[in-house]
């Protein structure tokens, strides 16, 4: 899920840790209703949600608000709420969409108008912090650390931590010819997904940043000693 308005915006990821949901963590208060990054909204204020999808039909509920919206490909729906007050509210995707169905949960919080403004501000410090100078020549220290928190978040739960992904389903990253071999198969993948599987394309969601130091990351982990740094110059150049 993407957030976006006040010119701030943000994927929602689950965040439930994988062992817990393997098995070999007890469960944890909100198992599979918890996320990253919670949808943040003022109290009292009329809030238009708009949806659509880049894969199946999924549908936005949040029980209580009283909402259920489909969200379809190809088409933007929308509906508002306004919530009556302060706290943190969870939902889940309600529309049966596949094996991931379970684990996409939503969770919006709701603050007062003095701390809604408060996060606007403190959003907008981190954005203007964060921005990558786009001619920045980053190092492979430096790429890999980051690229380990956008493998964290974005890949790890098809391609799994180890880089073996799941037999049969999820290819491996670790040995995969794709990953050491020449880059660009592997930029071209990564930024436009692999049309009717589950490789989504990430072009769209992932700065040019986050894209190459994910691709230098899993080009230089776990088996993987290709020694090369992708630079972001890279993936701005191989957007279409
Ligand atoms: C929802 C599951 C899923 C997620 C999340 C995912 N992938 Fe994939 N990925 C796949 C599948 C399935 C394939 C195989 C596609 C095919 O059939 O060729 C694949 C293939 C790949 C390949 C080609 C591997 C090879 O040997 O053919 C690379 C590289 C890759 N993914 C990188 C990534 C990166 C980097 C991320 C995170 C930014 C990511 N994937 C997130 C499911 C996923
Ligand atoms: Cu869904």
């Amino acid at each position: 899920m993407k957030g976006e308005g006040e010119g701030i915006s943000f994927l929602s990821n689950l965040s439930t840790p994988q062992d817990q949901i393997t098995g070999n963590a007890p469960k944890g208060e909100h198992y599979l209703l918890e996320v990253d990054n919670p949808m943040v909204v003022p109290v009292g204020k009329k809030v238009r949600v708009l949806l659509t999808s880049n894969d199946v039909i999924h549908a936005w509920m949040v029980p209580a608000f009283g909402v259920k919206q489909d969200a379809i490909p190809g088409f933007v729906r929308d509906t508002w709420f306004r919530a009556e007050k302060v706290g943190t509210y969870r939902g889940q995707c309600a529309e049966l969409c596949g094996k991931d169905h379970g684990f996409m949960p939503i969770v919006v919080e709701v603050l007062s108008a003095e701390k809604y403004t408060a996060w606007v501000g403190e959003q907008k410090k981190k954005i203007a912090a964060a921005a990558d100078d786009p001619n920045k020549k980053w190092n492979l220290a430096e790429l890999k650390a980051r690229g380990e928190k956008v493998y964290a978040a974005n890949c790890v739960a098809c391609h799994q931590a180890n880089g073996q992904g799941v037999k049969g389903t999820f290819p491996a990253l670790d040995g995969s010819e794709l990953v050491i071999g020449p880059r660009g198969r592997q930029i071209e993948i990564v930024l436009n997904g692999k049309g009717g599987t589950a490789m989504a394309p990430f072009g769209k969601q992932l700065s040019d940043t986050d894209i190459a130091a994910v691709i230098t990351f899993t080009r230089n982990n776990w088996g993987n000693k290709t020694g090369e740094v992708i630079q972001p110059s890279e993936i701005r150049s191989a957007r279409k």
